[in-house]
């Protein structure tokens, strides 16, 4: 007897330390005291001390090597400094050898981080930041998410929303930043801040923000003073001007380069940079096609920004849809470093709800605007209070892929995915990672398309419930708000088609793209099918490629979509076995609610369009 509840006793114990809430992310190491490192004290010999597997590793500090490389070969690590060799004991951990080296010097997220906790479009919890709970360490989570950043490459952090309150700039908020940035900077981890353009006048008491009056050219100069006696390595400002109501330069008919340009003169004696946002559409472009605004504003700006002015645009021209072409706007700056702003936080793919791997989108992008036109890269972060960081087990695989990408974008989706499956639902046999159930890759590497499919395919967008955009609303129209933040704007349906016509018969958005997609994009005949609805309007009739009528393509991408999570549900089914109850069950659930929501999408979405369909075939 006594030994039978011993051994429940012991099976009890081996079944709690199974737990996973997902809280250690894809460090789920086991610390096995092994190695014997030899080098420099540091973050990468702490490491290997704790965590890897084999018996002894050389730490080598080598001044020629380039910024954060690492070469591993032999049991050494060989880096510039004591970074380099970080970024190579993570990559040694992960099982990688050879050498490494960065794609981007600014490798960046962005926290939408409100003061008050909130976060925009955040979907796993309040703000790791600002305004935590009392019964929360927040030196203790701030110290694991900047190991979990810097396992994966990324060397920036902006801590709070572009959309940004004034009080970031006050003295008791720029004492928080230097804490923080002493933890992260172990990391390798610069902190910038959002600021807000009128911080000024709403924390100086200046009558005026515009950016060449003298009084308030000096106060950012004093107020950057300030920042830098603190963070004196402090990365620089995000800056989100006359954007959805934002000010900004404009309020003062100056350009985007005069504001930029004052900023960034305050900051530059320090070495730190401005990012200023392309992210512009309403005010002074009434009645233009939303996706061509940003070009329309920036073009004239063109090369008349300082050289510490970076532009950072969203990778596609509207607003980080489920598949968008590549903003034009890349091809349109041509003497003015840019950065692309990637979207981790699953605002419009289905928020944490959803498993929806998105380094497929990233990629996309990468094909077309090539990663070494782009100075660096911005990713909005998916991070939030939750026990497991992200809302969605799978939604960590989003803020993984995008370190791994930031580090280098010509890694695949699928080597990512698997990586990364492996590290975090995988087993440790032989000192080495296994993943058993290969199926997991395959719904990884479908869940974008299938996301597409269930929600706007074949180059439909913004048909999404208006605000919280988390559900269907094709039919969405509400007079008293501008039209480009009405579904009906976008979709444009009628009883003859379906689609926006930006081709030169329409909005003549195809111009803003360089050769040859242009003319690719231009002509019904070679627009590709998956963006067909974003540049055309369609007849219903008209046939695709397969032969059937656009809207039994429609239909039948539809259907697809929701096929796709009916077999995600069984590919999650089969993989019980090898996954821990705790993750299994929590991705389980939200999967089920995936496919209610995937069924909804083509109910309301087909149900609508039917209307207009069928009438028109009459
Ligand atoms: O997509 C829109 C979001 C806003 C966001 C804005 C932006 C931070 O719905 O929540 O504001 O983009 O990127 O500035």
């Amino acid at each position: 007897m006594k030994r039978l509840v011993g051994l429940i006793v012991a099976f009890a114990c081996v079944l709690t330390s199974m737990a996973e809430d997902g809280s250690r992310l894809w460090l789920r190491y086991e610390r096995v005291n092994k190695a014997v490192v030899t080098g420099p004290d540091c973050i990468a010999a702490d490491e290997l001390r704790n965590y890897y597997r084999g018996e002894q590793v050389s730490l080598v500090i080598d001044q020629t090597m380039p910024e954060d490389a690492y070469r591993i070969e032999n049991q050494t690590i060989c880096a510039k400094d004591e970074r380099g060799l970080m970024y190579g004991a993570y990559a040694l951990l992960r099982g990688e050898t050879g050498y490494s080296a960065p794609q981007w010097k600014l490798r960046i997220l962005n926290h939408w981080d409100n003061l008050d906790g909130s976060i925009e479009r955040g979907y796993a919890g309040e703000s790791i930041f600002w305004n935590t709970p009392s019964t929360i360490s927040r030196s203790q989570l701030i110290k694991e998410y900047a190991r979990a950043n810097a396992s994966i490459g990324i060397n920036g952090t902006v801590l709070n929303n572009v959309n940004a309150s004034p009080k970031m700039l006050s003295a008791s908020y720029i004492q928080q930043v230097k804490e923080i940035a002493d933890i992260l900077r172990p990391y390798g981890i610069r902190v910038y801040l959002s600021v807000n353009f009128a911080s000024p006048m709403a924390l100086g008491g200046l009558k005026t923000a515009d950016p060449l009056d003298a009084k308030v050219t000096a106060w950012w100069r004093a107020k950057a003073k300030e920042i830098y006696k603190q963070i004196p390595d402090f990365g620089g400002f995000l800056v989100k001007a006359n954007s959805e109501g934002q000010p900004g330069p404009g309020d003062y008919h100056r350009t985007h380069a005069e504001g930029a340009n004052m900023l960034a003169d305050a900051v530059k004696p320090y070495g730190g940079i401005i990012m200023w946002r392309s992210f512009v559409y309403g005010a002074n472009h009434k009645g233009e096609d939303r996706v061509k605004q940003a070009v329309s504003e920036f073009v004239n700006d063109d090369g008349k920004f300082r050289d510490n002015v970076i532009l950072q645009s969203k990778n596609g021209p509207l607003d980080f849809q489920p598949r968008e072409p590549y903003a034009p706007i890349f091809d349109n700056m041509k003497r003015t470093p840019q950065m692309a702003e990637l979207q981790i936080t699953q605002e419009y793919l289905g928020q944490s709800r959803h498993l929806v791997y998105l380094a497929p989108i990233w990629q996309e992008f990468f094909g077309y605007v090539k990663p070494d036109r782009l100075v660096g890269i911005a990713g909005v972060a998916n991070i939030g209070l939750d026990k497991n960081w992200c809302g969605h087990h799978f939604s960590q695989a989003n803020w993984y892929a995008f370190g791994r990408l930031a580090w280098n974008p010509h890694l695949t989706s699928e080597e990512i995915a698997e990586e990364w499956l492996r590290v975090t639902f995988g087993r440790m046999e032989n000192g080495k990672w296994n993943m058993e159930n290969g199926e997991l890759l395959s719904l990884m590497m479908r869940s974008r398309e299938a996301c597409v499919d269930y929600m706007m395919p074949l180059g439909l967008h913004h048909i999404f419930k208006f605000d919280h955009h988390y559900g269907p609303e094709p039919d969405g129209f509400k007079a008293e708000y501008p039209l480009e933040w009405c579904p009906v704007y976008y979709h444009q349906a009628d009883s003859l088609g379906i689609g926006f016509d930006r081709s030169h018969t329409g909005t003549n958005a195809t111009a803003q793209y360089a050769e040859p997609y242009r003319s690719l994009y231009d002509d019904i005949k070679t627009c590709p099918e998956h963006y067909l609805l974003w540049f055309h309007h369609v007849p219903w009739t008209y046939r695709m490629r397969d032969g059937r009528t656009l809207w039994e393509n429609i239909q039948s991408h539809y259907d697809q979509g929701v096929t796709e999570v009916e077999d995600f549900l069984r590919i999650w089914q089969e993989a019980r076995p090898y996954i821990d109850e705790q993750r299994w069950k929590h991705t389980d659930e939200r999967l089920h609610h995936q496919l209610e929501n995937a069924r909804e999408w083509r109910q309301v979405c087909l149900d609508y369009f039917r209307s207009f369909a069928e009438g028109g075939l009459k």
